[in-house]
């Protein structure tokens, strides 16, 4: 048993997966190497064969990165996790493992736009039926599960609608079938949200986010329940290559640190934020986890253990809007990406979910004044100010462009 398994959450953050190497470092070194030196033949043979401990090529492993992934995989409650060189190469490593030809995936309608892509534009060249569908309705799953369904894609709340999936519904679904159940939970976060709890076999994120939370790394981890899951996937990444790095590794393990106080702070700002724009005028509806008037409200405070950092809204005056309110903001950055330290801004339409045309936006909810908001650890009352005064401008310039048609 491994010290951190006796601890509280906000501890495991500080302190899991760090050992004192042999100077007493307190922080794990970051071992810049690409390959490790054998002590004889017979040892290097030894480790090949899975017979010796030790490290072999940073492809395979390496201190620094097993140190994060040893963290992760704690604050999960998982076995063993995999750093992956991105969220997008950890929900590859996912789908080369579990998918074939022949095989069906039942995916989540509302998910990153290029997760959507990859399996329509990749994995349905190489003979993968899938189902898009709402997550957020367990019947919408168990009507399209099939005889040759292997897994069951789930990203909750949804990037960008925030569709909230019933995880332990649709884990009791996949399981009479014999699916396994991979859910990305980069919005919540191990502070948020566990999935194994809820039977769930494989969590991935985006650790771009708020997992290492400063906006600074591209990263992602797949992490398993079972230790046979572990073992195919880890071939697959091995094989397929898209590892982390250990400098990568070592800003995320750093990130971690803090993860249980900025989801806090994340989620304290945000409920703030969204029972301002829930009555400002211009907010034409806001879909908030922490807000009554989230349609899965109760589903939510049922897995969530706060209600994260992530607001969606439509602004009244539809895209036009959105483009002023983006332009005018000054304090919330308009930029893609999430779960950093500022808050930031941006249009799933003509951004993140650009890649998933028209007709799929359509399907998944995503409307094209949709707005995203990543609320940040700043002082709350500066980020409703800033929206405030983008909002003022926003009203502005549709009462001149109302104006104006008015007297054309
Ligand atoms: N999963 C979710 C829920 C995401 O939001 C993203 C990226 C990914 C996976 C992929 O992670 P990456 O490869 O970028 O590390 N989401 C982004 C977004 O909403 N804006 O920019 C990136």
């Amino acid at each position: 048993m491994k010290d951190h398994e006796n601890l509280n959450f906000e501890s495991m953050c500080v302190h899991a997966g760090i050992d004192a190497d042999e100077f007493g470092a307190v922080v794990p070194p970051i071992y810049q190497t690409s390959t490790f030196k054998f002590k004889s033949a017979q040892h290097g043979a030894a480790l090949f064969s899975g017979e010796g401990k030790g490290h072999i090529y940073t492809r395979m492993s390496n201190p620094t990165i097993e140190a994060m992934e040893d963290s992760v995989a704690a604050l999960e409650g998982g076995v063993k996790a995999m750093g992956c060189a991105s969220g997008m190469a950890a929900i590859n490593t996912v789908f080369a493992t579990f998918l074939g030809a022949g095989s069906h995936v039942v995916c989540s309608q509302a998910v990153y736009g290029p997760t959507n892509t990859l399996l329509r534009t990749v994995y349905a060249r190489f003979g993968v039926e899938i189902s898009f569908v709402d997550t957020s309705n367990p019947e919408d799953v168990k009507a399209a599960m099939k005889e040759n369904t292997r897994l069951v894609y789930v990203e909750t709340p949804g990037n960008p609608t925030l569709a909230i999936a019933d995880l332990a519904e649709i884990v009791k679904i996949a399981k009479e079938f014999g699916a396994k159940v991979c859910v990305d939970n980069t919005f919540m976060s191990p502070a948020l949200q566990r999935p194994f709890e809820f039977g769930v076999d494989v969590i991935i994120h985006s650790m771009t986010k708020f997992l290492n939370g400063h906006a600074d790394v591209v990263a992602g981890i797949v992490v398993a329940k079972e230790m046979s899951d572990y073992t195919l996937m880890k071939k697959v990444l091995n094989q397929t290559g898209g590892v982390i790095d250990p400098f990568n590794s070592f800003l995320v393990h750093r990130g971690i640190k803090t993860l249980a106080i900025r989801m806090e702070k994340h989620s304290e700002n945000a409920q703030k934020v969204a029972e301002f724009l829930e009555k400002h005028e211009m907010v034409e509806w806001i879909k908030y986890p922490g807000l009554r008037s989230h349609p899965q409200y109760f589903t939510g405070l049922k897995q969530h253990k706060g209600h994260g950092g992530m607001i969606t809204f439509e602004l009244k005056g539809g895209y036009d809007a959105g483009e002023i309110m983006m332009n005018s903001v000054k304090l919330c950055q308009l930029a893609v990406s999430l779960g950093g330290v500022e808050s930031l801004i941006q249009h799933p339409a003509s951004m993140t979910h650009f890649s998933m045309g028209p007709d799929a936006r359509k399907e998944a909810g995503i409307t094209e004044g949709l707005v995203r908001l990543s609320v940040g650890i700043e002082n709350h009352k500066d980020i409703i100010k800033d929206l405030e005064r983008a909002l003022y401008e926003v009203g502005e310039a549709l009462t001149v462009k109302q104006e104006k048609n008015l007297f054309r």
